[in-house]
């Protein structure tokens, strides 16, 4: 009770500097929230998430509100964006949501437009900034983590610092935007690898397989841990319970991903394509149907749910290509899934 009414206190003493208005003065420093100040989140500490608990209820983290970035709906009290230096962001409140949010960060400059608009200025810096939206009435919170990326165009004869990527196709399929080269890589050292990128997901879990040391880079769309997200808490509501996916393969470098002969297009190389299964406790898909063997009839459970989801989708966002794959002698069954915004189905036995 006496840390609620100091939060409180301690917020009413900053709300002078948490509404700069329209003012021009966008020293981070000066208008904002200081985090510090603020009680504990639960997601500061960047473990190492574990492929599955099944003693542990599954919690979806969605918030007490929502967020909208561009063309999404962000629901979850931990979310990404993923972000060039000095990009322009803007993030609205959803329809019907209270106004009374403030937003909290050391490091980033906004300018709010009205009670529920807010622009944000990405640092210069390579790295990471977090910025807290917050219902002041409850508590509720959004943590963003603006992962500012390295542009595209620092890769020199196809690397990028020392880390080989290779090139991407110049002209995208079809004339699909989505195929376009991406616009920026994350940087992945030793110490970001284990930060959650979303409430169940490292950005770790997204890497190229390919050898090399840090820094490495990574590609990840926003649209790909919506899904990944939006399956995770579906499976679990039908009880297959997990606390993550095991990511077989997320990210793709081009270079890589030619080298495995998987197609120029492959949506791996655009980070919104994953291959994932449910694995609790061997390193491969579990028995998802307790017929006591692991096939693809377990996969396929994956399969018809993630297609589901996706019919019953509106935004093109939330859709995306679908594939189910059989076990080899080397692995177990697992699906793809990506967000290339229109269906793809597909199967191999
Ligand atoms: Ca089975």
């Amino acid at each position: 009770m006496v840390i609620r009414a100091l939060f409180f206190a301690l917020l009413l003493s900053f709300l002078p500097q948490s509404f700069p208005g329209e003012t021009a003065d966008l020293k981070a420093s000066e208008n904002i929230l200081s985090i510090e100040d603020l009680p504990p989140f639960g997601w500061e500490t960047d473990a190492n998430i574990s492929p599955g608990n099944k003693d542990v209820e599954f919690d979806p983290y969605r918030a007490g509100f929502t967020l909208n970035y561009r063309d999404k709906a962000l629901p979850y009290e931990l979310f990404s964006v993923f972000v060039l230096p000095g990009d322009h962001l803007e993030f609205t409140l959803g329809e019907g949501e209270p106004d009374e949010i403030l937003l909290a960060s050391r490091d980033v400059a906004y300018r709010m437009q009205n009670g529920k608009s807010w622009v944000l200025y990405a640092p210069a810096e390579t790295g990471i900034y977090n910025v807290d939206f917050i219902r002041v009435r409850n508590n509720d919170r959004i943590r963003v983590q603006l992962f500012v990326m390295v542009p595209h165009d620092e890769i020199r004869n196809g690397y990028l610092n020392g880390y080989r990527i290779g090139s991407y196709p110049t002209t995208p399929l079809n004339e699909n935007p989505n195929y376009l080269p991406p616009r920026g890589f994350i940087e992945v050292t030793p110490e970001n690898r284990h930060r959650r990128v979303s409430p169940h997901f490292t950005l770790g879990q997204f890497l190229c397989k390919q050898e090399g040391g840090f820094p490495k880079y990574v590609v990840l769309q926003e649209r790909l841990l919506l899904q990944l997200e939006h399956i995770l808490e579906e499976a679990n509501n039908l009880g297959y319970n997990a606390s993550t996916f095991h990511v077989m393969s997320g990210y793709r470098t081009p270079w890589y991903n030619q080298r495995i002969g998987n197609g120029r297009y492959s949506r791996h190389i655009y980070g919104d394509a994953a291959d994932i299964f449910i694995d609790t406790g061997n390193g491969m898909m579990d028995d998802l149907n307790g017929d006591g063997v692991v096939d693809r009839k377990d996969a396929k459970i994956l399969f018809d749910l993630v297609d589901q989801i996706q019919r019953e989708a509106d935004e093109s966002y939330r859709q995306g290509g679908l594939g189910l794959y059989g076990p080899r002698p080397w692995r177990g069954p697992f699906i793809h899934v990506d967000g290339r915004g229109h269906y793809a189905r597909w199967s191999l036995d």
